[in-house]
Formats: structure tokens, C-alpha cells, sequence
């Protein structure tokens, strides 16, 4: 192992979220369209293609795509009215609380359920006040949350719901595609996304007025020329990145085919490793399978999770503590709420256990029998890697 001095298993890094890259020709096709055209932003022609093409594929009356998730986030905030309180995980990226936070509405932190590591829906009602607004789920790795009760509650106490399906394109819960749920759902196109548009999301809706107002918030407010009707901001996708879209979706199902191939051979490959496990994805749905997100549990396997991720880091493999410590333990939240962490014991628990390993189309079956390979290593000579680590 190298973590003992020997040379790394691999000469190149391998990466959690390197990027998915469509046909070549077919992109280079579609830039020289956009030069030829001299429309480069602004609801050009590719943009309302892949609205159009988006809306289709997730079955909903709109789709709007924006300059990235973050903002589609902040964005979709606002046009709901949140305001005061909103219930969100503290499991999830940054941006989610940082959506709310950036126009001074308070992220009021739930604790997920262990099992789906997704928001549960009985730690919601307890957070709920006079001042709650609203819920932001998030469908984190691409498995749906609860949205049934999430939903009974929203409507139980007239709050508005919205989810953070910044992982879950291309994902269905009972048959139905993630975009459809709640008041509005927001995709992340970014780069390290399966299907990307180098940066880029969107937002998904059925109302056709939440519809039209974000349309105009993205774009300042504009409803013409020098007609400026709501205060808006620029959440404008450019056409560079609608035309990776494009030819992006074209190769969407062999992203996932590659996606779910390599899926597969972690789950083979780490099969009876003590203390590894890999979180599964339900069978009848379809998924996109984008992240392998492995759980260490310390006690069986004998390593900790960081001890694991030293082991590969050394190997070159650059695996992710994703969302670790949990957004409450960052800035500005930790300082706010000090103790948030009590209301979150399976968050404080996961965020120890969670690492994420390398997939997509940059990463062939031979390498992730090799990742497996380094693991059960790792697992086996689990008191010499726990020394070296804590003792240099
Ligand atoms: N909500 C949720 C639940 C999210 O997960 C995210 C984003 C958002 C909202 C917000 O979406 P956006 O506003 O970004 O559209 C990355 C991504 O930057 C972020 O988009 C993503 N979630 C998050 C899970 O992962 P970092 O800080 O880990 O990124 P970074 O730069 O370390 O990249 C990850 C790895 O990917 C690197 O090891 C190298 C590789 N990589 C990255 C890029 C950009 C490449 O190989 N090529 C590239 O071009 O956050």
C-alpha cells in the first residue's frame, strides 16, 4: 500500500465527478451554429431546445434553465415567498442552506433518516413554528425523499414545498420522474453532475404562474424591452452550455448504462469486506446511479472512515467525505445555532461513515476492481493502517 511508502496504485488521479462528455462532433457542430447565429445568450435557440427537450423527458408544464443550481435555488426561494423559517437537512451540499441564508431566511436543520439518508419526514414536524414557511427536500444521491409525506405536511400546515433535485435527474419514486413533486424541484447541471452543462441547473414546475415569475427573475425582472416588473438577478443559462446539454442528453442512457455497469462491480468487488457497505438503489425505479456512496463503520471494519480515505488518497484515488462535518457544523451555522448537532444524531453519525468513491465514464472496471482490491487490503490489515494513520 502506499500509505506505507509503496508506489501508488495508479499514475493518474482518479476523481469523485469527472465530467460526462458527450459526442465531440456533434458539440463542435452545434458551436459553430451559435457563432454562425451570434446569439450567445439570452434565451437563444439552444436554451429553448433543451427547456423544451428537459420538460418532455421529466413530464412537466416547465422547465427553466438557469446559470446553475445555487442560484435556480435562491431563485425558486424567492419566487415561492419563503420567508422566516424553512426546514431543510443539514445532510446535503452547502448550497442548499446557503440558499436561504444569502436573502436572510433561517435554515432550520432536520435530521435524516439513517437508512435513505434522506430528510425524515416525523424529525420535520417536531421543527415546525409559527415562523416555518416552508420545506426544501433533497433527494440526496438521486433517491427520492419521502415526497408523499413530506407533501401531507406541507399541506396539513399550509407550507410551501420545494426540493433540492440537484442529484436526482433522470430519477423516478413510484414510476413518476423527480420534477413533478411538490411546488417546484431544482436540478444541478454543474461540471461533476452525470449530465452536465459544464455549469448549469434548472427548475422544474407544473404551476404556470411560479412558472412565469421565475422566468422573470432570472432575467432582472425584464417582461420586454425597458419594462422591468419584480425585482430580479441573472440566472441566465448561455448557449454553450444549453448545446453541451444537448449532446449530452443524446448519451444520456449510456451514462447511466456506464454509471449502473460500474455500480455493479463496486458491489462485487466489496462484497463481504467487513463494516463496507455500499447504499443501494431500489431496483423497479430508474436511477442514475451517479454516486457510489460507501459507508465505513468503524467497528466492524476495524478502520475508520478517514483512515480508508488516507489509504486511497495515497493510491491517488481523491475519494469524498461528502457532506462532511454537515452544514451545521459550517460557517456562519455553527456559529449561529452551537448546539444544532444534538437535534441530528443519525447526521453527526453519517457524515463519520460516508465516503464517496470515483464512477462515470473516466473510470473502467479494471480500476474499480482495483479500488475494491486496495479496500479489502486496507480492511484486512486494518490494525497496521489504524497505527500508521494515527501515528504518522
Ligand atoms: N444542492 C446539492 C445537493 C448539490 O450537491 C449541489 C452541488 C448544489 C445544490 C449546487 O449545485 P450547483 O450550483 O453547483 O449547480 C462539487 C460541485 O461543485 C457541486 O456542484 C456539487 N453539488 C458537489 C456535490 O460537488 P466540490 O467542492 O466537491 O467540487 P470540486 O471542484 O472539488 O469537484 C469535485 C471533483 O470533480 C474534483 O475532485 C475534480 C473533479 N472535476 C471537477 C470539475 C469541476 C473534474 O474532474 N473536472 C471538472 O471540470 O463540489
Amino acid at each position: 500500500m502506499a500509505l506505507f511508502s509503496a508506489k501508488p496504485a495508479f499514475n493518474e488521479t482518479l476523481h469523485v465527478g469527472r465530467p460526462n462528455i458527450g459526442n465531440r462532433e456533434e458539440f463542435h457542430r452545434r458551436i459553430d451554429g451559435i457563432l454562425d447565429r451570434r446569439w450567445l445568450t439570452n434565451n437563444g435557440e439552444c436554451v429553448q431546445e433543451l427547456e423544451a427537450r428537459l420538460a418532455s423527458l421529466l413530464g412537466v408544464k416547465h422547465c427553466i434553465a438557469m446559470c446553475n443550481a445555487t442560484v435556480a435555488l435562491e431563485i425558486t426561494i424567492r419566487a415561492l415567498g419563503l420567508k422566516g423559517e424553512v426546514i431543510v437537512p443539514s445532510f446535503t451540499f452547502v448550497a442548499t442552506p446557503h440558499s436561504l441564508q444569502w436573502q436572510e431566511i433561517t435554515p432550520v436543520f432536520c435530521d435524516i433518516d439513517p437508512l435513505t439518508h434522506n430528510m425524515d419526514p416525523l424529525c420535520v414536524e417536531k421543527l415546525l413554528t409559527p415562523r416555518t414557511t416552508g420545506i426544501i427536500g433533497v433527494h440526496l444521491w438521486g433517491r427520492p425523499c419521502d415526497v408523499e409525506a413530506l407533501g401531507g405536511i406541507a399541506q396539513k400546515h399550509n407550507l410551501k414545498l420545494m426540493f433540492d433535485a440537484a442529484h436526482a435527474f433522470n430519477c423516478t419514486r413510484g414510476g413518476r420522474m423527480v420534477g413533478g413533486f411538490g411546488n417546484a424541484e431544482v436540478f444541478s447541471f454543474h461540471a461533476t453532475k452525470f449530465f452536465n452543462t459544464l455549469e448549469g441547473g434548472a427548475v422544474a414546475t407544473n404551476d404556470d404562474d411560479l412558472a412565469q415569475q421565475i422566468r422573470l427573475m432570472k432575467n432582472f425582472g425584464f417582461a420586454g424591452y425597458d419594462n422591468v416588473v419584480y425585482i430580479g438577478t441573472n440566472g441566465k443559462m448561455n448557449e454553450v452550455s444549453a448545446a453541451f446539454g444537448l449532446v449530452g442528453l443524446e448519451n444520456l442512457d449510456q451514462f447511466v448504462a456506464v454509471n449502473r455497469a460500474n455500480y455493479q462491480v463496486y458491489r462485487q468487488g466489496l462484497a463481504g469486506v467487513p463494516g463496507i457497505s455500499l447504499i443501494a438503489y431500489e431496483e423497479g425505479e430508474r436511477n442514475n446511479y451517479q454516486y457510489i456512496v460507501c459507508e465505513v463503520d468503524h467497528a466492524s471494519a476495524g478502520i475508520s472512515r478517514d483512515a480508508l480515505m488516507e489509504v486511497l488518497h495515497a493510491e491517488n484515488v481523491v475519494a469524498r467525505r461528502y457532506f462532511y462535518p454537515g452544514c451545521h457544523r459550517m460557517e456562519p451555522y455553527r456559529s449561529y445555532f452551537p448546539h444544532a448537532g444534538l437535534l441530528l444524531p443519525h447526521t453527526e453519525a453519517l457524515t463519520q461513515r460516508v465516503l464517496l468513491l470515483p464512477t462515470g465514464t473516466a473510470v473502467g472496471p479494471g480500476e474499480i476492481e482495483k479500488i475494491c482490491r486496495i479496500i479489502k487490503l486496507a480492511v484486512e490489515h486494518a490494525p497496521e493502517v489504524m497505527r500508521k494513520v494515527t501515528t504518522g
